[in-house]
């Protein structure tokens, strides 16, 4: 008997060079002769694509049969990075697949690097949605991520004259071979219009919301195989496409261009990712991509528990929604809607299961992040929600008089609508009220949550609330990223650490053997070499990889604070030009990352970072000791090279502030040592790596509200620190600016007066840690060790923690072994 591999799914080496060449030639209708690297991409991705259908489809028909509870995660991004990678990895074919290319004369580097990666969100929550989905699936959780397909996600960075250039993101120009569209599910979401209410011959008060005019929702899915697993979830994002009636009045009537404007309109909703930290209130196609996606989802939703259960006040038994911050909180009141005007459940049991079914996690501190919405812009949008929100807060308001009988100002807090000045409906407060859960995304941020934000929902209702780290998937952060480290890490502990990071626990003795100290010290300088030759290529700047690869990359924030960092080169570059032989460790400083366009302040921090490279990277003086580098396009590509790469990681926010820090983790994890704050998860990978194994700096939470409280002058700081102040001063001069002595004012102004973030409070005790870390970093063998350690005690980290945290804690939901059909 001959066994025969079938094209779509066999792995063995002329199966797969079949297949890709089988794609090639019937998918991109192309002969290999005049295939572009695209061409090639797009047929391997095929290939690898048809590899994990039959497991998509068998785990899509297990939940269906079984009736698993489910877990729908609702997401206005998932910054997802390169698929195909990620996927050979999870697959385990990625060694066969790189031979089978090589022997078509391929190089599997060069198609990886083909991919454009979706970038459908802003940094942290929109990664951390990334991240949870592969657990999910990993862990075998029914589960689905609803989401919005942006045409256009977060913008592409340049750098211009040192300044940040947006350029569109044009991520789906050459097609998307991950997504499969499902054009018949489409869902019809209304805006706009007006409501009418009557009673029917039942007698029941019913309400009707005739809208301004309909949009469909229409379904695009993404397979998301978890690691050497049978289950392959989905992620189901939406595209919003004018209906073919919408038009026909227009058209009928010649107005042809009219028709065809409304379509545009209509289609506009998922067109482009808002960056974030703008100010977004009153922005109405915000408010309409909320919607959009939550409408589709939910709809979706019931379209699919009713196939199989008719009683929908059960719904919350079989799924349960995670709001991924407020931007799905508007699900709250649409499935009220749903369930009382369109499926005509009453009151009572639609809050009941509408209370039952979300949960809301808070990823921000942040004042001006807080959601709110003017409530003349919801009458004018969603006038059906207004009034359902309203009917929800009035019932809710009954419930808080009663626990403060005569008080008025928790009232007035805790309302859902804002009615201090002009009104606004408060997003967060919508999602506490509808919410059964409540959660923070690391200790420090969830304490501070009930002590501050989210204060009166904590006194009111304290048993909905908990705290849930956050955690990355190892298979993305460690595998893919840095093979070497795998490599190393998996000869001597095996490879079960990849589902149960807690494994790397057993790397701990080895910290202390010499041998293993020199081969991780060399895996970590290949993976600078690495990373040198890129920053080359991209920049130009040649750096030397035995120097302290030193590394913030992140958004672009004051709070974040990358010019405390600018600080310490500019104090560390005086030190030399006062002291031209001093003997310093040699430093590589490297920054990624985007500023929100309109975010003057972050953009001006851009110029400062690439102002100072300039200046110190020519200057002789300090040649060999000091570089500065700002890599253009941060995004998880490039994430991919560089936390492999690093010595040293950043993570030096305004205590108080970072949520929780998800970057902090992927440092440490790939074996660099953090100098940080008390600040979001810092706090908890300090406690796990060790006190020994950190360096820790600055003023803590309490430590910045007292201050705060008792009135914070920054010049104290300033004029009592002669080094601090010549720093500032050398800015001033224009030293950096090509004599201009007004570019970096109003940031040095900031410092000077106001100094929102409290860098003069906290810049000596930073350049001194600092000292601490150059200290350290000549003592190889102690850094490796600290190294080791930070690596081997990362286990909790794991985004397959907090998702079993999740699981057990709010979710209630319990894996489903899926076995291939077909
Ligand atoms: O929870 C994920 C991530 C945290 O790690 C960061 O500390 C936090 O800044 C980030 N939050 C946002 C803000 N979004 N909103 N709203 O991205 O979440």
């Amino acid at each position: 008997i001959v066994a025969v591999e079938d094209d779509r799914t066999g792995t063995s080496l002329e199966t797969l060079k079949r297949a890709i060449m089988d794609n090639l030639f019937y998918l991109q209708a192309r002969f290999p002769s005049v295939a572009s690297r695209n061409d090639f991409y797009m047929a391997l991705s095929y290939t690898v694509r048809d590899r994990l259908l039959q497991r998509w489809i068998s785990t899509a028909e297990t939940y269906l049969q079984q009736g698993s509870r489910t877990v729908c995660y609702f997401s206005a991004e998932f910054l997802l990075g390169p698929h195909l990678g990620n996927n050979l990895i999870n697959l385990g074919i990625r060694q066969e697949v790189e031979e089978a290319v090589n022997e078509l004369g391929l190089d599997i580097e060069e198609l990886l690097n083909q991919e454009e990666e979706p970038g459908l969100g802003n940094g942290g929550l929109g990664r951390l949605a990334a991240c949870y989905l592969d657990s999910m699936a990993t862990l075998e959780i029914p589960s689905f991520g609803y989401g919005i397909r942006y045409e256009f996600g977060i913008f592409d960075q340049e750098i211009r004259d040192g300044w940040q250039v947006e350029v569109t993101d044009r991520w789906l120009r050459y097609g998307n071979p991950w997504e499969i569209p499902r054009p018949e599910v489409r869902m019809p979401v209304k805006f706009g219009g007006h409501t009418r209410s009557y009673t029917d011959s039942d007698g029941h008060y019913r309400v009707i919301w005739d809208a301004h005019h309909v949009v469909e929702g229409v379904a695009y899915d993404t397979p998301i195989l978890g690691y050497r697993v049978n289950t392959a979830n989905t992620l189901r994002l939406w595209r919003a496409e004018a209906v073919e009636s919408f038009d026909f009045q227009a058209f009928n009537t010649g107005n042809y261009y009219g028709a065809v404007r409304d379509k545009i309109t209509s289609e506009n909703i998922t067109k482009v990712l808002y960056p974030n930290d703008e100010p977004l209130q009153g922005k109405e196609l915000r408010l309409s991509q909320q919607y959009f996606f939550s409408s589709s989802s939910l709809q979706d939703m019931i379209r699919i528990y009713l196939q199989h259960n008719p009683d929908l006040s059960k719904f919350h038994q079989k799924f349960t929604v995670q709001l991924n911050d407020t931007h799905p909180a508007i699900s709250v009141a649409e499935l009220m809607r749903l369930l009382v005007d369109d499926h005509h459940l009453d009151w009572n049991t639609a809050w009941n299961v509408t209370q039952h079914t979300f949960a809301y996690t808070n990823h921000t501190l942040l004042p001006e992040a807080l959601e709110k919405w003017p409530i003349a812009l919801f009458q004018y949008l969603l006038p059906r929600h207004l009034e359902i929100i309203f009917e929800i807060n009035q019932r809710f308001l009954d419930q808080v008089r009663l626990h403060y009988p005569g008080q008025s100002d928790p009232l007035a807090r805790l309302s859902i609508i804002d009615e201090s000045g002009e009104r606004y409906v408060r997003m967060a407060n919508l999602a506490c009220v509808g919410s059964y859960a409540i959660n923070g995304v690391a200790a420090l941020h969830t304490e501070l949550l009930k002590a501050t934000v989210l204060h009166d929902f904590y006194q009111l209702y304290p048993e909905r609330f908990s705290n849930k780290t956050n955690g990355v998937t190892p298979r993305r952060w460690v595998v893919l990223s840095n093979p070497g480290l795998t490599g190393l890490i998996s000869e001597q502990i095996g490879d079960g650490w990849i589902k149960d990071l807690d494994q790397l626990g057993q790397l701990e003795p080895l910290a202390n053997d010499h041998h293993f100290r020199a081969c991780w010290g060399k895996t970590k300088h290949d993976n600078k070499v690495a990373l040198a030759e890129h920053i080359q290529a991209k920049t130009g700047i040649i750096v030397d990889p035995n120097s302290l690869f030193d590394i913030q990359v992140k958004r672009i924030h004051e709070y974040k604070r990358q010019h405390l960092n600018v600080l310490h080169i500019i104090t560390l570059y005086q030190q030399i030009k006062d002291n031209p032989h001093l003997d310093i460790t040699p430093r590589t400083f490297i920054f990624g990352g985007k500023a929100a366009p309109g975010y003057f302040t972050a953009k001006l921090m851009i110029k400062l970072i690439t102002a100072v490279g300039d200046v110190v990277n020519r200057d002789p003086d300090v040649a060999g000791r000091l570089k500065v580098v700002f890599l253009p396009d941060y995004n998880v590509t490039f994430g991919q090279r560089v936390y492999p790469a690093a010595d040293l990681s950043e993570q030096i926010s305004t205590a108080g502030l970072e949520a929780s820090g998800t970057g902090n983790m992927k440092f440490s994890m790939n074996g660099a040592l953090t100098i940080g704050t008390l600040d979001g998860a810092n706090v908890e990978i300090r406690e796990e790596v060790g006190a020994e194994n950190f360096f820790l700096f600055g003023l803590t939470t309490p430590e910045v509200q007292a201050l705060g409280a008792k009135g914070y002058q920054p010049w104290d700081y300033i004029q009592s620190n002669p080094q601090l102040k010549r720093v500032l001063d050398l800015i001033a001069s224009g030293h950096f600016s090509h004599g201009d002595t007004n570019l970096f004012q109003p940031l040095l102004s900031g410092l000077w007066n106001q100094d929102k973030y409290y860098l003069m409070a906290d810049y000596q005790s930073y350049i001194d840690c600092q000292q601490q870390v150059s200290q350290a970093y000549q003592n190889r063998e102690q850094w490796l060790a600290m190294s080791i350690l930070n690596t081997a005690r990362m286990g909790k980290f794991s985004s397959d923690r907090s998702i079993q945290d999740y699981c057990r804690d709010i979710w209630h939901v319990s894996p489903v072994i899926i076995k291939l059909n077909g």
